[in-house]
C-alpha cells in the first residue's frame, strides 16, 4: 500500500492545527501517512505543531522565516514529502479531512490525480457569498480560456488535490500567488483524473488571508503557464457520484 503525504500550508492557524491533525489521522486510519506543515506564521502555530508532533511523530513542520506565499510553501512541501501520493489541503478545515480517504481510493483505482469538486452533483460550495462566487467563477473561466488543460476540470482553482508523486518528476513549476493546483495541472504528466464531490466548509477559527493581490498574481501565473504548460494527450476525466465514491472506498480500502 502506498504512503500518503499531506502537505498543509499554514499561516497563523494556531486554533485549527490540532483539530486538523486529529481529523486527518481519523480519515487515514490504517493507511501509512505523514502530515507536513509548511508554515510562514507570525504567531505560535509552529510551536503548537511541534507540541502535537511529540505524540504523533508522523507530523512535521517546516517553518520559513524569510519567505512567504502559499504556492511556494506547497511546492517546498512536495519536495520534502516522502510519500508516493502527495496531497495538498488547507489548514483551516474548509477542506473536510474525511475526503482524503476517497482521494486515496481514487489513486488506488488507477487514477493519477484526484480532484474533489464543490461544483458537481453531491458537492457544495459552503454558502460562499455572491461576491466570492463571482470572483471564483471568473477566475475559473479565465483559467479555462487560457489553459486548455483546465477545461475538463469542474473545480480547477481550489487548493485540495492528490496525485502520484511521479507526475511531477520533471515538472517546471514556478508558482506565484495561490493557485497551486493550476500550476501542477499545467506542468505535470498524467493520463487519468478522477473528480469526486465534496462539501466546502465555512472557516470557524482564524482569519482569511485572501486579498486582491492574489487575483492579479493568478492572471500573471496563467500568462506564464500558456507557454510553459505540458501537452498531455488523451487525458480522461472520470466523475464519480457520492454512491460510487463510497463503493470505491470499500473496494480499494476495505
Ligand atoms: N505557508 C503559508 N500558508 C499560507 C499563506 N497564506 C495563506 N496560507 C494558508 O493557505 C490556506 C488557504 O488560505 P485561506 O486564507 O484560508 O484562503 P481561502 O480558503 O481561499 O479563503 P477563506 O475562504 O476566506 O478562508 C490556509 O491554510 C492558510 O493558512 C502563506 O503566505 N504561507
Ligand atoms: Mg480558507
Amino acid at each position: 500500500m502506498s504512503k500518503v503525504s499531506i502537505v498543509v500550508p499554514s499561516y497563523n492557524e494556531r486554533d485549527n492545527v490540532r483539530n486538523l491533525v486529529e481529523q486527518i489521522d481519523k480519515a487515514l486510519e490504517g493507511i501509512d501517512h505523514e502530515i507536513l506543515f509548511v508554515d510562514d506564521s507570525t504567531d505560535d502555530t509552529p510551536q503548537v505543531i511541534e507540541e502535537i508532533a511529540k505524540t504523533r511523530p508522523h507530523v512535521r513542520v517546516k517553518h520559513r522565516d524569510r519567505e512567504k506565499g502559499l504556492a511556494t510553501a506547497v511546492i517546498l512541501g512536495f519536495r520534502l514529502a516522502t510519500g508516493d501520493y502527495l496531497a495538498c489541503m488547507d489548514a483551516d478545515l474548509q477542506h473536510p479531512p474525511a475526503i482524503l480517504r476517497p482521494m486515496v481510493a481514487a489513486l488506488e483505482s488507477g487514477a493519477d490525480f484526484c480532484i474533489p469538486s464543490r461544483l458537481i452533483p453531491g458537492g457544495d460550495d459552503g454558502g460562499l457569498n455572491w461576491y466570492r462566487k463571482f470572483v471564483s467563477g471568473t477566475a475559473r473561466l479565465i483559467g479555462q480560456i487560457m489553459l486548455p488543460c483546465l477545461r475538463k476540470i469542474s473545480d480547477p482553482t481550489s487548493g485540495l488535490f492528490m496525485f502520484k508523486k511521479e507526475c511531477i518528476a520533471d515538472a517546471d513549476m514556478r508558482p506565484v500567488g495561490w493557485k497551486i493546483m493550476v500550476e501542477v495541472l499545467a506542468t505535470a504528466r498524467y493520463r487519468k483524473i478522477v473528480e469526486i464531490p465534496y462539501a466546502f466548509a465555512q472557516r470557524t477559527a482564524g482569519e482569511s488571508k485572501l486579498d486582491t493581490k492574489v487575483t492579479l498574481q493568478y492572471l500573471q501565473q496563467c500568462f506564464g503557464l500558456m507557454s510553459r504548460s505540458v501537452k498531455n494527450r488523451g487525458v480522461t476525466v472520470e466523475r464519480w457520484t457520492k454512491d460510487q465514491t463510497d463503493q470505491m472506498v470499500k473496494k480499494y480500502l476495505g
